[in-house]
């Protein structure tokens, strides 16, 4: 059983959230899904528009995720990585290089981001969509 573990917030769950999970598991068995939790996004300096309960629910519901968790901090990987068992850990490549202390306990891939969607994109083109 190869287990992969993923990071973010997915607010406003668009098709770069689900290419990402879908290459995510695509890369085992079993998909992890840690989602920033509303108190660590603010951290982060993001505020999220669905709440973490609202958006751990949409991502829990999508085909390619078996489990989720809450993300609190940015320190837990390593403990979730080992706690989890995990084989792999996977982020879009907009975090190329930053995870890599990872890759003494388990493989580090990061993927291509989907081009021309984003939460912001949408955040700032709704108001005058018509
Ligand atoms: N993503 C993507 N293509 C997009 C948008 C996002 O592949 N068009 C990927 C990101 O690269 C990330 C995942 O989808 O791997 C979730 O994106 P966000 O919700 O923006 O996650 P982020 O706020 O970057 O949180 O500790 C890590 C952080 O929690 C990551």
């Amino acid at each position: 059983m190869k287990t992969v573990i993923t990071y973010g917030t997915f607010d406003m769950f668009h098709v770069g959230h689900v290419k990402l999970l879908r290459r995510a598991r695509g890369l085992g068995d079993r998909l992890v899904v840690a989602i920033s939790t509303d108190e660590f996004n603010a951290q982060k300096g993001k505020k999220a528009f669905f709440s973490f309960e609202d958006r751990a629910a949409i991502v829990a519901a999508c085909r390619y995720v078996d489990e989720v968790i809450p993300e609190n901090t940015w320190d837990q990987k390593r403990d979730d990585i080992l706690g989890n068992d995990v084989d792999i850990f996977v982020m879009g490549d907009d975090w190329e290089g930053k995870f890599d202390d990872l890759s003494d306990i388990c493989e580090v891939i990061y993927l291509s981001r989907t081009p021309d969607v984003s939460t912001t994109y949408i955040k700032e083109t709704l108001p005058n969509w018509s």
